[in-house]
């Protein structure tokens, strides 16, 4: 204990000396962009968030800070599988709405955390198992990213599924028991739900190459290659007296395989270190086109999980410390991003899962086209994955009809409208996957409860 005082003492005096020096900045008259933490994110295309509880909003140091330098924010707890469903099948939405109500009239997108995690779980989910604790997961997913359909940026939809040490492998969890395709039966729920939200990984000690990062890498890289809805990756970015040295390539190779990358709850040991490492971040996530942006793990020192460490960039008054200036100036200093645009808190952007058809050959019309099911399926529920191919006339849209066993029935689709959840159900195309080009080939699917084996799906053009 007394080292540690003694190690604090000397690093409080520290930051006070050089907050003198991020004062008088921050007293500089202008008041154009570039002068707070969201304004020179968002010059440069980003996002920069907080991690907020609702208790807090209505202390007004936090709130002032917050309003004045960021324009992301999510929900520290609230928006958790605890604290929205209590209760099986009760919902409570009353913290995560305020959170986005205090985006909305704030200029903020919001983060969503987290559909499924394995910690925080309520009391009874904790004691479920197989198929029941499938369907309640997915209906969760379902549930959830409904209600906040349209206002969400980006939900994790998975957080934290990976092991710790050098396996490479997947976690044991309840979750993890149901299946190893939880994961991406969540997405896919996920997407169904809110096809507008941007659909995350999010997960820890991930922020260098290392056997955990790959692990997630190789999902992510299956994912992509099999059509598994996921737009983004989150690094926590939980971070010590060090960062790795690969952090800005780690985040290169997931960008590559075409996925957002976003810092997503980044604090940092306090000492001599904590500004380098803050800058050092902020300068990697600004190096990679697909960065969308950082949300630190709190405001002040004082309002962070991490307690003595004081890992924050303001302090416990809310006065600004070395790393916010480490911070706003590699923000300033960076190059804008060509990729991504800041998310806009109001608007849901389009986003179809499916690649649009090449708009210089003008679909014929006509009659033919082929449709194929791949299945995933566990005792009680199924994911079905339909490709639909256009046969030589092309089409302009698309109908395919599956007939189901009885007792079973559908209770999500994506990227297709179905009618009727049971017996003959018949799926048709949206707006955006309906023309295909001769030979060409969309994905849709559905989810649903009892079994799907065996079905064969046909197919008929418009
Ligand atoms: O543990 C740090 C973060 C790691 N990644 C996922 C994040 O969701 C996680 O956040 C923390 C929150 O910052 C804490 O505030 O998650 C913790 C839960 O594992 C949160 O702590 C909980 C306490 O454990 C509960 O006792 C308390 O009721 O916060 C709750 C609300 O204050």
């Amino acid at each position: 204990m007394r080292p540690k005082r003694a190690l604090l003492a000397t690093a409080t005096l520290a930051v006070a000396g050089a907050l003198t020096v991020g004062m008088t900045l921050a007293m500089a008259p202008s008041a154009s962009a570039g002068t707070t933490l969201r304004a020179a994110a968002a010059e440069k295309g980003r996002y920069f968030g907080a991690a907020v509880a609702t208790g807090k909003l209505s202390t007004s140091t936090y709130t002032t800070i917050l309003n004045r330098e960021f324009n992301s924010i999510v929900a520290e707890n609230e928006m958790k599988w605890d604290a929205t469903e209590p209760q099986q099948g009760r919902f409570s939405y009353t913290g995560g709405d305020r959170i986005v109500s205090h985006a909305q009239a704030n200029g903020m997108s919001v983060r969503g955390h987290a559909l499924l995690w394995h910690q925080q779980e309520p009391g009874w989910a904790q004691g479920m198992s197989g198929s029941a604790l499938r369907s309640a997961m997915i209906n969760h997913v379902t549930q959830v990213a409904t209600h906040f359909r349209g206002k969400i940026y980006a939900w994790d939809v998975v957080n934290e599924a990976f092991a710790d040490g050098g396996s490479g492998g997947r976690r044991d969890s309840n979750l993890q028991r149901t299946g190893n395709d939880w994961i991406e039966a969540a997405f896919r729920a996920a997407r169904a739900a809110d096809p507008g939200a941007k659909l995350c990984y999010n997960d820890y000690n991930t922020d260098g190459v290392n056997a955990k990062s790959t692990g997630v890498y190789n999902m992510v890289r299956d994912f992509k290659s099999r059509g598994v809805p996921i737009d983004c990756v989150g690094f926590q970015s939980h971070l010590g007296t060090t960062i790795p040295g690969d952090y800005q390539a780690n985040l290169k190779r997931f960008a590559d395989l075409g996925v957002e990358v976003q810092i997503t709850e980044l604090d940092v040991m306090t000492g001599g270190n904590q500004a380098n490492i803050f800058g050092t971040v902020t300068r990697s996530c600004m190096a990679i086109p697909q960065c969308a942006g950082i949300t630190v793990w709190g405001v002040r020192d004082c309002d962070s999980w991490r307690g003595s460490d004081n890992a924050l960039l303001f302090d416990c008054n809310g006065n600004k410390k070395p790393a916010y200036d480490s911070v706003l100036n590699a923000l300033n200093a960076g190059p804008g991003n060509p990729t991504t645009t800041p998310p806009n808190p109001t608007t849901t952007p389009p986003n179809p899962t499916t690649t649009p058809p090449n708009p210089t050959t003008p679909p014929p019309g006509g009659a033919g086209c082929s449709a194929s099911v791949s299945l995933n399926s566990w005792t009680g529920g199924f994911v079905a994955t339909v490709k639909v191919t256009a046969g030589s006339s092309g089409t302009r849209g698309w109908t395919v009809s599956v007939t189901l066993p009885g007792g079973t029935s559908v209770t999500g689709t994506w990227s297709a409208t179905a009618s009727g959840n049971s017996g003959t159900v018949r799926f048709t195309n949206v707006d955006y996957n309906g023309a295909l080009g001769a030979g060409q080939s969309t994905e849709f699917g559905f989810q649903g409860t009892g079994s799907a084996a065996g079905v064969t799906p046909t197919c008929t053009a418009s």
